[in-house]
């Protein structure tokens, strides 16, 4: 048996004062919630202000001359602005809102796709990405007739780096790749592959889903072009998100969706487009869940976040020793660079039991196959356990998670 180490002195207990939906108790135990990666929970910072918004200042943006719309589109706009600080980005109509991870890579897909992806062009992904960075590029790729190629993983789940410096040439029109993997917890080395490309002269659109509620971000020390990340897994409500992308990209790429707020002149015969950020922002956005997104920021600057971050980050080595000490279970992705996601399986026993197990014990993990089918079939598992971290969980909800590990295989034996 490894011997544990001491964890530093984060006072998580005093953060979790601010999340109250972990003071609950779920089947009769008290809540351990380790599903962070699906979804991470909500402060009453962001909780307060979403109450505020709705109580007080609700009504529609960008489009009233009126007291509350003013009112709205300035928190929305402020909101924005806390985004670009947070992820540095240089102007902030670099940051187009949108309803998450998802639709900010469906839309570079289709808006950068239409524009500069043509028959024969390639497309780089990897191995290791959620369906949401591989099925968009595919759709794009069969319309204008280009073709994915993917920087295959090794053993630990890392990429093949020099895989990748062989796949680019003269044809590869994109790079997108995750920042962090969703089932593997892998930190891609996502700067230098992004300077690899750029020699190239091919833009790299990240996938920071996992990333930013984990990581510091700096889109401009990163020099990436593209940079997608959702609302509800960094401590703010679904339906936030961001598409980062640099303005000289931004300016060049036509609208994904038509409507209202994203136009300067309707006519039958032609329309003209607003700038940024809007051109990009057709219809009424979720204004209330963006808001929340700006107060999500607002609550992770307002504690030490280096200190949360580096917390967390013990907590995955305890946790991985503490699973890796327990004949039977198999940690899936030991990269050397990781981030809150532990995935594992129990010899003889299905991810899903395992999942269902430890719900009756109030631990709540994820199994599956973590919309990342290819990692699965990789590593040759139907699905996985994950455990997933964020720095209000604590080394004895580890501890728990070990023993309800241990009853599992007890119960299969
Ligand atoms: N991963 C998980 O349990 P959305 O659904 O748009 O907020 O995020 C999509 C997405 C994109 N990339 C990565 C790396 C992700 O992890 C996710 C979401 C969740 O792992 C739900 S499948």
């Amino acid at each position: 048996m490894t011997a544990v180490k001491q964890m530093s002195n984060f006072d998580v207990n005093k953060i979790r004062e601010d999340f109250p939906v972990l003071t609950q108790t779920v089947n009769g135990k008290p809540l351990v919630y380790l599903d962070n990666a699906a979804s991470s929970q909500v402060s009453n910072l962001v909780i307060e202000r979403g109450s505020k918004y709705l109580a007080e200042e609700h009504s529609n943006v960008h489009r009233g001359v009126h007291y509350l719309s003013q009112l709205a589109t300035n928190e929305y706009e402020k909101a924005r602005e806390n985004v670009r600080k947070f992820i540095n980005a240089k102007e902030s109509k670099e940051c187009i809102f949108v309803r998450g991870c998802t639709e900010g890579i469906n839309l570079v897909a289709n808006s950068y796709g239409r524009k500069f992806i043509n028959e024969g062009d390639e497309i780089i992904i990897s191995a290791m990405e959620h369906h949401s960075n591989i099925v968009p590029w595919q759709m794009i790729a069969e319309e204008r007739g280009a073709k994915i190629r993917v920087i295959p993983i090794n053993e630990n789940g890392e990429l093949v780096l020099d895989e990748y410096e062989n796949l680019l040439n003269e044809r590869t029109k994109i790079v997108a790749v995750a920042h962090v993997s969703n089932s593997l917890g892998t930190v891609n080395p996502i700067k230098e592959m992004i300077a690899t490309a750029h020699k190239f002269g091919v833009p790299v659109c990240i996938d920071g889903a996992q990333a930013v509620p984990h990581l510091r971000v700096d889109v401009q020390d990163l020099d990436a072009d593209f940079y997608a990340f959702s609302g509800h897994k960094m401590f703010a409500p679904t339906g936030s998100g961001v598409i980062y992308g640099k303005k000289e990209w931004l300016d060049k790429m036509p609208p994904y969706q038509g409507g209202g707020s994203m136009i300067r002149v309707v006519t039958f015969e032609k329309t003209t487009y607003a700038g940024l950020p809007e051109k990009f922002e057709a219809g009424t956005p979720a204004i209330a869940s963006q808001i929340g997104l700006g107060a999500a920021i607002d609550y992770l600057n307002s504690i030490d976040l280096d200190a949360a971050f580096a917390y967390e980050h013990e907590l995955l080595e305890y946790a991985t020793e503490k699973l890796s000490n327990i004949e039977g279970v198999k940690i899936i992705g030991t990269a050397k660079e990781k981030a809150s996601v532990l995935s594992f399986t129990i010899e003889n026993v299905h991810p899903h039991d395992i999942g269902t197990i430890l719900d009756q014990q109030g631990i709540a993990v994820r199994a599956g196959h973590h919309c990342a089918q290819p990692v699965m079939k990789f590593f040759d598992v139907p699905a996985t356990a994950r455990a997933s971290f964020a720095f209000y969980n604590t080394k004895e909800e580890v501890d728990k998670l070990a023993e309800a590990v241990q009853k599992v295989i007890e119960v299969f034996a």
